[in-house]
């Protein structure tokens, strides 16, 4: 079964613990050390922001760009990895305070635009087909910022710039409702795809849903796979976990809601998630508190609890759900799923 899927994370998923509140508490790991990691703990993949891959890449031309981008490559030939997906870092420069695509600024949406495309080159470089766009600073602290129509319009304007300049990439929209901004213009699945349908090509515009976005929205995150699958635009997901509704804690998979888990492996599984080619993505944080030595357990352990999820929903009566749903037992049924889960 564990050769079925084939499991991806970031090198941003191995980190030094510091919050907002406090300093780091861990060594750093170097982004060769992590690739040695990878395969160890079970993964196959690696996801990338663009500077993951280039670091200070604002200092570089194209050119010097791509030839470090190919050095990567190497590397990760050499580990036997393969590169899932790049997602340009547009929240961290000094001119994309404001937004990076939606800012108000004519020069600040420039240089969002020409970074993404710098961060394709480095997709292209790295033989990936798939960029992901987390919206981070596309939103407002105050409504009265900025025109939301024309925020949608610009977003549609930057994706298209995108599409255009590489004819094969696949843009997987990561939608999330707040954090850091106090609202964002992409917050569900559904605004995401809708957003595709305005670009000039929809066929390569999908989602990359995140577990603990959809629950940060109020929302399932099994449903909104499906909404997803249903469009045929479920290219990648970032599974893990939210205790409620407060700051964006990817924890472990499963690990607050083993029941809400066991929903989206059953719909992954059910749905051939992976036969495409997609990758099962991570995206979780090591406990603050986690001693240097442990800290990839929540990355072993999510891939862990994904893997004997798949065995439950495999080993679950479907006659006995369909019976069930067919005599509107919803009450029975809940206790089949618990008893299930309970392993008795
Ligand atoms: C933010 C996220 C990010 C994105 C990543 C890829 C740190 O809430 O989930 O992970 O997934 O930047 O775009
Ligand atoms: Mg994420």
């Amino acid at each position: 079964m564990a050769g079925e899927y084939r499991f991806s994370f970031g090198p941003w998923n191995i980190h030094e613990g510091g919050d907002p509140f406090g300093p780091t508490v861990r060594d750093s790991i170097s982004f060769g050390e992590k690739l040695k990691l990878y395969k160890k703990l079970g993964f196959d993949g690696v996801q990338f922001h663009d500077d993951d891959a280039v670091p200070e890449m604002n200092k570089l031309g194209p050119k010097e760009i791509v030839d470090k981008a190919k050095e990567v490559r190497k590397m990760l030939e050499g580990e036997g990895l393969t590169a899932e997906f790049v997602a340009p870092r547009l929240w961290e420069d000094p001119r994309t305070i404001d937004g990076g695509y939606t800012a108000n600024d004519p020069a600040a949406r420039q240089y969002a635009k020409d970074r993404s495309r710098r961060a394709i080159d480095i997709a292209v470089a790295l033989d990936t087909k798939l960029i992901v766009l987390w919206l981070a600073r596309e939103g407002t602290y105050i409504r009265e910022a900025k025109d939301s129509k024309v925020a949608v319009d610009r977003l549609v304007e930057a994706i298209d710039d995108m599409l255009g300049y590489n004819p094969d990439m696949k843009i997987a929209i990561e939608p999330k409702p707040n954090e850091p901004m106090d609202q964002a213009y992409i917050p569900t699945t559904g605004h995401a795809l809708a957003l595709g349908y305005l670009t000039k090509d929809p066929k390569r515009v999908g989602v990359n849903i995140e577990t603990a976005h959809a629950i940060l929205a109020g929302l399932d995150p099994s449903d909104e796979m499906g909404f997803a699958l249903a469009y045929e635009k479920l290219y990648t997901v970032h599974l893990n976990d939210q205790n409620g509704l407060k700051f964006d804690e990817d924890k472990s998979f499963g690990s607050v809601n083993l029941r809400r888990a066991f929903d989206q492996v059953r719909l992954l599984d059910k749905y051939d998630y992976g036969k495409r080619g997609e990758f099962v993505g991570l995206d979780v944080k090591v406990m603050r508190t986690q001693k240097q030595d442990g800290a990839t357990k929540h990355l072993s352990n999510s891939r862990t609890v994904f893997l004997k999820l798949v065995e439950l929903v495999r080993s679950l009566d479907e006659g006995k759900v369909e019976q069930l749903i067919a005599g509107r037992d919803y009450e029975e049924l809940d206790m089949l799923i618990m008893s299930h889960l309970l392993g008795k």
